[in-house]
């Protein structure tokens, strides 16, 4: 902490900036661009009027953010604290421009400069701290914390390099860093004051009475802020993320002037390794030792720094639930109740069960999933070696825990045999447990905490997620939107239900064209992005039918794909078949451990290669898959989609965001009965949606017969063909077994009922090539799905958040 140099009677209202007139904008942009980037208009690059522009909207973000801040401690409100290893932002240039009610204003300077807004937005790097749906989802929330009033901090990590950008070369998935940083955030500011050591290691010992952890090592945890907006620009609440900084001890002066430069700097470079690289794993499990010092280092700097915030307005810890809720995302941040208590006994004074009576008032678990490679386990050992005191404080929760259920013969455990189980820790630990949609908070109460349920039957709830329609509509989709508020006028975009407003258009002939008219324009925009980008030409009069995710087998691209192949086949036999034609769009990223996942994207390029250069189907069916897909490139290909592949094994798929965001854009779903899409279903109604396949509890049995795979593709004449062709080489010619593996899995043990699910899948497909024939038709049912998708707001999950897990009453 830096000595305090405060100086009264200076308001920072005095400071207020003027209206934001185009005169003034021009001013602060002509402004920053001289005197913060130090460039003259004349010798501006794209990147100077970026970092100008930047400042020049950042400038106006600040005063809402002292704002909101000074209101929160003047009424002294409670504050929740979002903790996430990952916040997949994207871009920010935009979302605030839009958010600070400054868009219009910064097109027309920058239009009198001869420069295009859109061109130099396009300049920012993806901030890509995130993996997929769960980054994703903390990046909404904090846009609606801000948007609602809900007072909030979100805490991660400054990763210098986000997730891994993805080439394909051959077909084949290359990794290699990404670096937002290499120019300089704009968006930052950073707090050298607010650093926090956070300790690793060392040893426990007793001292009266009393543990005391000797760690040996400590890293600085030092504080960079971003203020996130609210639309309207009312509220403004921080991203506070932590950067590892080796303390200076740490750098061997003597053994640098003795000329060991590198083993001088290691202790240095091993402390930054903490906030160096985001774990590209979704779903799978990470590497160990790392992992568990990322999330613990990102744990115990936001927890001093909540309680150091906590006890600047007051002194009695026991009232600490009145004014703090600490939300898990995951159990990534799990370790957040042993270190509350940890921090409440040994620093505070504390007895132990009082200490886990304040820290189980003051968090919540949001569980994302139910696959069990992805509940993390840490080893005992492991535990032992990077936090003994911890492991302490869980072996005694995990005592308590057993005592709690009394005679049960096989009892639950919080540490079993030789592993900490952090769905559990966290669970224990929480006073709300909550699932991401219906089905998924059921099952999480059925199959994965069903013990815990018994103990404490009113923990677990559920808050389907949701997304903010600020970026997903408004900035994403600026046709559609237009078209909107001409329709049912403003203020959809903070109350999303009002586009219920459009169902009654639905059936209206101009509406539709109208409609139809926005569904083409982002069509255009995609496809001249993809021209641009990749140098693809594609048919915008096609059917533009998207998956776009992460890969992973549950998610069933493998599924898609071999129905191409089959749809391919079928134009083949029959070309003058009135076949619609249709540009299938794939995008997303495997772990670059993950093998099968690899093999079923190179299974991808390479029927890409075959079925885009046969002139009989070329003008009928494509193939594409641009690489590199993250949040940016969503905002393009999402507007433009007409049909949304949501196909993941019933069960398995926790909720999706992604199926949110094609059907408040239009398009329509193809859909298995999981996670989400069932409420998507319920809400824009079942004739409105393709559904297919296995229900979970089918799932379930199917998995049970024996030889399952063998017995479904032995009942599709079409799935026989698919697999012959691959096993023929067809798709590889240089390489006629290269899909053994995968062909291998499909005859033999198919976990994700790909073989299953085929026929039913074909069968949707044919009817969404019905239905696409009636343009009319079509175009009714997507209206429909924007008309009826305002459940799915993420202001609308976060005050279902406030009431029922954080007992906050919104600011605004
Ligand atoms: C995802 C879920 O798979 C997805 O269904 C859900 O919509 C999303 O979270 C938001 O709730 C998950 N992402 C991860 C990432 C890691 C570990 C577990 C999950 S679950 C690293």
């Amino acid at each position: 902490m830096s000595e305090s140099f405060a100086v009264p009677g200076i308001r920072s209202d005095d400071l207020s900036l003027p209206e934001p007139t185009p005169e003034h904008f021009r001013w602060s942009l002509l402004h920053h661009l001289q005197y913060t980037v130090g460039k003259s208009p004349e010798h501006a690059s794209k990147f100077d009027w970026r970092m100008a522009l930047s400042h020049a909207i950042r400038d106006r973000a600040v005063n809402p953010w002292f704002a909101s801040t000074r209101r929160t401690w003047a009424e002294d409100r409670k504050r929740v604290y979002y903790l996430s290893m990952e916040f997949l932002i994207g871009r920010l240039l935009e979302d605030l421009a839009i958010n600070l009610g400054l868009r219009d204003v910064v097109v027309e300077v920058l239009d009198g400069f001869g420069l295009s807004f859109a061109d130099i937005a396009e300049d920012e790097p993806d901030a890509a701290l995130g993996n997929g749906g769960l980054g994703r989802l903390a990046a909404c929330y904090l846009e609606s914390m801000a948007t609602v009033g809900c007072p909030a901090y979100g805490y991660g990590l400054r990763y210098e390099h986000g997730l891994f950008e993805q080439r394909f070369e051959h077909g084949r998935q290359i990794e290699t860093p990404e670096n937002w940083l290499a120019e300089g955030t704009p968006w930052d500011f950073t707090r050298p004051e607010s650093a926090y050591q956070v300790g690793f290691g060392g040893e426990v010992a007793e001292e009266d009475g009393h543990q005391l952890w000797r760690p040996r090592s400590r890293v600085l945890a030092a504080a960079h802020d971003t203020p996130v907006v609210g639309y309207g620009g009312r509220w403004a609440n921080t991203l506070r993320l932590w950067a590892a900084m080796p303390n200076a001890d740490l750098f061997d002066l003597a053994r640098f002037n003795s000329g060991e430069f590198a083993a001088a700097s290691e202790p240095e470079a091993l402390a930054r390794s903490l906030s160096r690289v985001l774990y590209p794993n979704d779903t799978t499990e990470g590497g160990k030792e790392l992992r568990l010092s990322q999330e613990y280092f990102l744990t115990s700097a936001s927890v001093q720094d909540i309680l150091r915030r906590y006890l600047a307005a007051h002194d009695d810890l026991t009232r600490l639930p009145e004014y703090v809720a600490i939300q898990m995302n995951d159990t990534h941040p799990a370790i957040a109740g042993p270190e509350l208590i940890r921090l409440l006994v040994d620093e505070h004074g504390f007895g132990f069960d009082a200490a886990v009576d304040v820290a189980t008032r003051v968090l919540g678990y949001t569980n994302h999933t139910l696959l069990p490679e992805a509940l993390e386990r840490w080893t005992v050992d492991l535990m032992r070696k990077v936090l003994p005191r911890h492991l302490q404080i869980i072996e005694r929760l995990d005592t308590q825990f057993v005592e709690l259920q009394g005679s049960r013969p096989d009892p639950v455990r919080l540490i079993g045999g030789d592993q900490v189980n952090m769905g559990d820790l966290a669970f224990a630990t929480s006073h709300r447990v909550n699932g991401v949609s219906a089905l998924h908070s059921e099952l999480v109460r059925k199959d994965l905490f069903p013990v815990h349920d018994e103990l404490h039957p009113d923990r677990i709830v559920n808050i389907t997620n949701g997304i903010t329609p600020r970026r997903w509509l408004r900035l994403a989709n600026p046709h559609l939107s237009r078209l909107i508020t001409d329709t049912i006028g403003e203020g959809w975009e903070t109350d999303l239900e009002r586009l219920r407003g459009l169902e009654q258009h639905a059936d209206d002939p101009a509406f539709q064209a109208a409609f139809g008219r926005t569904k083409h324009l982002a069509k255009e925009g995609f496809a001249g992005w993809l021209a641009d980008e990749h140098g693809i030409e594609l048919p915008t009069n096609a059917l533009f039918d998207a998956q776009v995710k992460r890969l992973h087998e549950y998610k069933r691209q493998l599924l898609n794909i071999l129905w191409t192949i089959a749809h391919w086949q079928r134009i083949k036999r029959d070309p003058g078949a009135g076949w619609v034609p249709r540009v299938k769009i794939f995008g997303g990223k495997a772990a670059p451990s993950y093998h099968t996942a690899k093999d079923i994207i190179r299974l991808i390029n390479d029927v890409g290669q075959v079925v885009n250069n046969d002139p009989e189907t070329r003008d009928l069916l494509r193939v594409v898959y641009p690489p590199n897909y993250g949040v940016s490139m969503a905002e393009k290909l999402i507007p433009a989609a007409d049909l949304s592949e949501q196909i993941s094994t019933a069960g398995m798929e926790a909720s999706g965001t992604g199926n949110m965001k094609f059907a408040l854009n239009g398009a329509l779903t193809i859909g298995t009965l999981d996670g989400a899409n069932i409420e998507i279903r319920e809400q824009v109604g079942p004739e409105n949606f393709f559904l297919f396949g296995l229900t979970a509890d089918e799932v379930a049995a199917r998995r049970a017969e024996p030889d399952h795979a063998r017995a479904a593709i032995e009942r599709s004449q079409p799935l026989q063909d698919v697999l012959q062709a691959i096993a023929e080489g067809t798709f590889s010619p240089d390489e006629t077994h290269r899909y053994g593996g995968l062909l291998d899995l499909m005859w033999n043990s198919d976990w994700f009922l790909v073989a299953s699910d085929f026929d039913a899948y074909d069968a949707a497909q044919g009817e969404v090539e019905r239905a696409y024939r009636d343009p009319q038709h079509w175009q009714r049912m997507a209206i429909l799905n924007v008309a009826r998708m305002g459940y799915f707001s993420s202001d609308r999950s976060i005050r279902e958040y406030m009431s029922e897990i954080w007992d906050i009453a919104p600011a605004l």
